[in-house]
């Protein structure tokens, strides 16, 4: 079957950990080996060590490919995405170890000194430097597209690069890229994984412009994370590695709809057309299953109700909050599976019949469901089981507000007192920024509050 080829995606990743910089990439590519990523017969070779199945060039089916990839001129298919930190170290691991055969050397764009967790750095002082050659590499970047659609973002909330820098990156690139989306997976600190005190403050900093510049937001929150890679997959005590590779398979499940043919979310304007009626209240909860260990599986056939039930359940989302306090203003299914449509409608009705799963009144579609034909596949030598499906629940509830309110309540604990708020003060950002983001949420908050009381 010939398929259209879709509008091309620049994904760029500032994360801190060398992991998640190419693991998201590097699985989106492993979880189509047995397709469109067969393409150059070398990679598929670098990418499969793991595995023992060879793909030979004939199996590509098509071109879609070339949404997450470019064509370089001695015909190699490099993922179109590019690595952005304030400091070296981290994308040093990445230029110099196995992975690095898989980009050119000019989709790396660091500076030499680091945002040491404080935004006012990463977005006014060393920041500042540094966004002007990552624009000119994103532009290089667009410029290779035929018909770009738009930027997928990957941060942290907590760091001062993730904070302070992708607010900056945000705001150039809708001065320099208005219309096309852009949508971001930010991961939400947790205590028990965080790395500064002073991660409630950066992420309520860089709150304003998360709210105003980002289309759709997928906060990925660290315990809640933390909490499924040792219930579900029983880490004693998850490494960041662990966690990163659960947060590929969530982010390969939603954006698996960009990659293939499939009946919703399309595109990057189609995943905010389902899910933000309004542009402020962009953060969906996402919720994933099915996630089982390989040690624990015994069989990889699964039932959609399974899975669908599992959705609903707290252990599987990926932000902590109680959806059952709060009301759903927009919500998507997405399934990959070899199941049929029928199969999901009666899924979803039993789980409306069976559960409180309140809506807006003005809500009229209800649950959407997307089916994907394509059943999922694991990282070679990962710590999920292969399953013959899978689903992402994304639900834009008010529920959501809760996350939110637990950093603001952090943030005002530490700002009544003015701790840290120096450090952020002697790098030249006035202290009024501090009191205007926190009332930006504060409106946040209540337009949430009013939405579940409408
Ligand atoms: N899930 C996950 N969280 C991470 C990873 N690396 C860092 N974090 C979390 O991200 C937050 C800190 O962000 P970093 O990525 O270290 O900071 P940064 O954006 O590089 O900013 P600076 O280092 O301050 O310039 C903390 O909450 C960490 O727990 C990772 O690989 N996976
Ligand atoms: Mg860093």
């Amino acid at each position: 079957m010939k398929m259209k080829a879709k509008e091309e995606e620049i994904r760029i990743y500032l994360f801190k950990a060398d992991t998640v910089f190419w693991s998201p990439f590097k699985f989106g590519i492993v979880a189509k080996k047995d397709h469109t990523f067969a393409y150059n017969y070398n990679r598929i070779k670098l990418l499969s060590r793991h595995s023992t199945r060879w793909i030979l060039p004939h199996t590509v089916p098509d071109n879609t490919f070339h949404n997450i990839f470019s064509e370089s001129k001695n015909g190699r298919y490099v993922p179109r995405a590019v690595f952005v930190d304030l400091e070296p170290e981290v994308i040093d691991e990445v230029r110099t170890r196995y992975y690095r055969r898989l980009y050119d050397t000019w989709q790396f764009v660091t500076h030499k000194e680091g945002a040491c967790s404080c935004y006012t750095r990463g977005r006014y002082t060393v920041g500042k430097d540094t966004v002007d050659p990552v624009i000119d590499t994103i532009r290089k970047m667009a410029e290779e597209c035929s018909s770009l659609q738009g930027f997928l973002l990957f941060r942290s909330f907590g760091g001062g690069t993730g904070s302070g820098f992708t607010s900056l990156l945000l705001e150039r690139l809708s001065w320099e890229y208005g219309k096309k989306s852009k949508l971001d997976f930010s991961i939400y600190p947790a205590p028990n994984v965080s790395s500064a005190i002073v991660e409630p403050y950066n992420s309520i900093l860089t709150a304003p412009a998360a709210l105003e510049y980002s289309d759709c937001s997928f906060m990925i929150d660290n315990k809640a994370i933390y909490d499924i890679c040792r219930d579900k997959l029983d880490f004693e005590t998850p490494r960041l590695t662990n966690m990163n590779l659960l947060i590929c398979h969530i982010v390969s499940s939603i954006t698996a709809s960009l990659r293939w043919e499939g009946s919703l979310n399309n595109s990057l304007d189609g995943i905010q057309g389902n899910l933000v009626p309004f542009p402020r209240m962009h953060f969906p909860l996402a919720s994933y299953a099915r996630v089982i260990s390989v040690d624990k599986v015994y069989s990889q056939q699964i039932t959609v109700p399974e899975i669908t039930n599992a959705c609903f359940e707290p252990s599987h989302q990926m932000v902590k909050c109680d959806p059952r306090h709060g009301k759903n203003i927009a919500c998507c299914m997405l399934y990959r599976c070899d199941v049929v449509p029928k199969d999901v409608s009666a899924a979803i009705a039993d789980i409306k019949a069976k559960r409180s799963f309140q809506f807006v009144d003005w809500c009229l579609t209800g649950i959407k469901a997307g089916i994907i034909y394509k059943t999922p596949t694991v990282f070679p030598g990962g710590d999920l089981a292969r399953a013959s499906s899978d689903v992402c629940m994304l639900s834009n509830t008010t529920a959501i507000a809760d996350a939110w309110t637990r950093l603001t309540s952090k943030f005002d604990l530490m700002y009544e007192k003015r701790a840290f708020v120096h450090r952020f003060v002697a790098e030249g950002m006035e202290e009024a920024v501090f009191s205007e983001a926190r009332e930006d949420l504060a409106a946040l908050e209540i337009d949430y509050e009013e939405m579940k009381n409408d």
